[in-house]
């Protein structure tokens, strides 16, 4: 397969193992002591002679670089991309999505935007999707989040933005939250948030895993053919595995109990060999039809919703290894917007153009000046031959005397190639300087209401109670009431509700409802019929029913899903009910139900006396319920849930709670069957779970 491993062979080169080592200076002279300074006589100072502790202090004293000043948090995999065929070839000239033959090696980042290095995964944010293709032809970069949309117009008004998003700069509080006045105030005085606002208030903006969500291109770019033809573009990874969301109340308790929570997600998948995949798709546009829509395909807080261009399945992407440094290869990538190769172009989007100016800009500073492409996880499997020489950390050792372009003295090299070679798209550009936002740009609400209208229900439910938990959190009444003034231009019954929420009159009544909707947006749409890699905890206690226990493991992992056995301690064994050894692989303890899928109590009379006994236990299994998650027992298990506040009466039990009585000690087959197909459906969202003590 052409160019599946070039980038890890490239990188064979630079990856260091010290097994076996003996322990050096950066001069790699061996040193015979690294725990105490040489003094001047035990007790004397440290003599400035100490070239081993100045070189190991003063290498720690630099080990910091900024942190992205957006993006910041992030966890990354190196994967593969392959097309599936070439259909795309009439419209491109890229190979790497074109050629059936060729699987592209890449490395994806995934991130949130507002917190620091340090915040918490399951914040509410958007997520960054950012993918570097190591082509044939050149590194491609595909920074792309998991909205279609963006906040903004023009990237003049980025650093407006995200000052408004950011911490507040007096307090430097909140982190990672867009809970606080000056997101609010910004929003409400800039109505082309609203369509992106949306998005951010839904559950979109807390996936259950970075395996589970959507990513975009965002902007129309342009793909362009060997006859120099353009086509409109956009881009969109679609999950093999569906889009999938936590709930509110489970992200801020999941912030505290496992902070890594998405980080530790995608690298366990990857160990465990549960290889993560996107299809990539696209939407295109002829040149002909640019202006054949009621928006811009410029403005990049527009969908073309997927009814009106359907989207036409590209290729695969696998992400299969973690990488072996966090630092050297996750937080030194370097993305970069203007990273194109050839058949690949921009449009005249204003957000993209700016975004074109500051990633080069960004990584200046990041990583510390102009030869960060030389870093190794940056460099290109592509052969890359400049006449640029010099600068702080250059790691290549030019031969020859001419760096410039022309020459004649090493024969006119590097020569400009003639087949391909990136080609500027050729269009006439004409017009007057001014600055200007287009007319075409100023219809902030048709499509704030296009989502809001094809949410389901509780789409619209967990909509209404975020924009209440954010806007509850906002101190000023007037920006309250600003933003509701504006929701009522998305829909009435939307500010009503979020304005009965925070204390601010309800609106009088703002632009009538459209009411299009788009149902490729809810993710109510979205596969129901796998539970692969789901997780569900089984909770056990001495006495459990062995038998049950090994059938709920077996009938889980038939279908993709792994049981966890969470009892007293990690590691230790639970006794079984017939004398045998229940292996435990949680302690109970130190587990939430939050990170879990669902949870199981199996039969077993002493073991379920135990378990109702225990607040804990109890309490595991009511914040499952509560988040809407599968719960099930069988036999005596059935006194937990009930314990829990869970009606287990035959009439009065929901869809996704699964009970087995009297099974003589073995389940019956339906059991697993029927809570698999709970946990496929994700959540039980009809579940009214107001009065659950959790
Ligand atoms: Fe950006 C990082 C995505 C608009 C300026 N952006 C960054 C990352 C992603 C995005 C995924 C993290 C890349 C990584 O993992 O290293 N940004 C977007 C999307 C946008 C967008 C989808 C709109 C469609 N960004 C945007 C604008 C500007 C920037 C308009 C500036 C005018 N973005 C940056 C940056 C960052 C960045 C400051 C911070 C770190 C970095 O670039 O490498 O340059």
């Amino acid at each position: 397969m052409a160019n599946g491993d070039a980038k890890h062979e490239q990188l064979d080169g630079v990856r260091a193992d010290l097994t076996d080592t003996e322990l050096t200076t950066q001069q790699g002279v061996r040193v015979d002591h690294t725990d105490d300074s040489l003094q001047a006589g035990e007790r004397g100072p440290t003599l400035l002679e100490d070239f081993h502790f100045r070189e190991k202090v003063t290498h720690f004293d630099h080990e910091r670089i900024p942190e992205r000043v957006v993006h910041a948090r992030g966890a990354g995999a190196y994967g593969h991309f392959q097309p599936y065929d070439g259909w795309l070839g009439e419209h491109t000239v890229a190979k790497f999505l074109t050629d059936p033959n060729v699987r592209t090696p890449l490395f994806v980042r995934f991130s949130t935007v507002a917190g620091s290095r340090g915040s918490a995964d399951t914040v509410r944010d958007v997520r960054g999707f950012a993918t570097k293709f190591y082509t044939e032809q050149g590194n491609y970069d595909l920074v792309g989040n998991n909205f279609p949309v963006f906040f903004i117009q023009d990237g003049i008004k980025f650093p407006d933005f995200v000052h408004a998003v950011k911490p507040e700069p007096h307090n430097e509080i909140p982190q990672a939250a867009s809970a606080h006045d000056t997101f609010w105030d910004f929003v409400s005085l800039q109505p082309e948030t609203l369509h992106t606002v949306m998005w951010l208030m839904s559950d979109r903006a807390i996936p259950r895993s970075y395996r589970m969500m959507q990513g975009f291109g965002v902007h129309t770019f342009r793909l362009v053919n060997a006859q120099g033809k353009g086509t409109f573009v956009k881009f969109h990874w679609t999950p093999v595995l569906g889009s999938h969301s936590l709930v509110w109340d489970e992200c801020q308790k999941i912030a505290g109990a496992d902070a890594d929570f998405n980080r530790r997600d995608l690298w366990d998948a990857i160990e465990a060999g549960q290889f993560p995949e996107w299809e990539l798709g696209v939407q295109l546009v002829d040149e002909t039809d640019e202006f054949a829509f009621d928006f811009d395909l410029l403005d990049a807080t527009k969908i073309i919703p997927e009814e009106q261009v359907p989207v036409r399945p590209v290729g695969k992407m696998v992400l299969d290894r973690n990488p072996d440094n966090f630092f050297a290869e996750t937080e030194q990538i370097a993305f970069h917007t203007a990273n194109v190769v050839p058949g690949i172009d921009f449009t005249n989007d204003p957000l993209l153009q700016a975004r074109n100016f500051s990633y080069l800009d960004t990584q200046l500073i990041r990583l510390g000046g102009p030869n960060f492409a030389q870093i190794p996880i940056n460099r290109p499997v592509a052969e890359v031959s400049t006449n640029q020489r010099d600068g702080y950390g250059q790691q290549r050792i030019h031969r020859g005397g001419t760096s410039y372009t022309p020459n004649s003295l090493s024969g006119g090299c590097p020569a400009i190639g003639d087949s391909e070679v990136f080609r500027h798209y050729q269009t006439r550009v004409d017009g007057d300087k001014i600055r200007k936002r287009s007319e075409s740009f100023t219809d902030h609400y048709s499509q704030p209401t296009l989502f809001w209208n094809s949410m389901a229900t509780w789409e619209k439910d967990h909509i209404v109670e975020a924009f209440r938990f954010e806007l509850g959190k906002v101190g000023h009444r007037h920006v309250r009431e600003r933003v509701v003034a504006e929701l009522d231009h998305v829909d009435h019954d939307l500010a009503v509700a979020v304005a009965h929420g925070i204390g601010v009159d309800p609106p009088a009544g703002g632009t009538e409802n459209h009411g299009r909707s788009s149902p490729a947006l809810s993710l109510a749409n979205s596969r129901t019929d796998s539970i692969a890699t789901r997780k569900v905890a089984v909770l056990v206690a001495d006495g459990v029913d062995a038998t049950e226990v090994e059938q709920i493991r077996r009938g889980l992992s038939e279908r993709g899903a792994t049981a966890e056995v969470l009892g007293a301690s990690h590691d230790g064994r639970a006794r079984g009910a017939d004398g045998s050894e229940v292996n435990i692989d949680v302690a109970a303890r130190t587990a939430m139900s939050v990170v879990y899928d669902g949870v199981i109590v199996p039969g077993g009379s002493e073991s379920a006396r135990t378990l109702a006994a225990d607040g804990h236990a109890v309490h595991f299994v009511a914040e499952a319920y509560k988040h809407h998650k599968p719960v099930a027992a069988s036999d005596e298990g059935l006194e937990v849930l009930r314990r829990a506040g869970i009606s287990t009466d035959g009439e009065g039990a929901d869809p996704g709670v699964v009970l087995a009585a009297n099974t003589g000690g073995a389940l019956p087959d339906q059991f697993v069957e029927q809570f698999a197909a709970a946990l496929g459906k994700h959540r039980e969202w009809d579940r009214d779970t107001a009065s659950t003590p959790a």
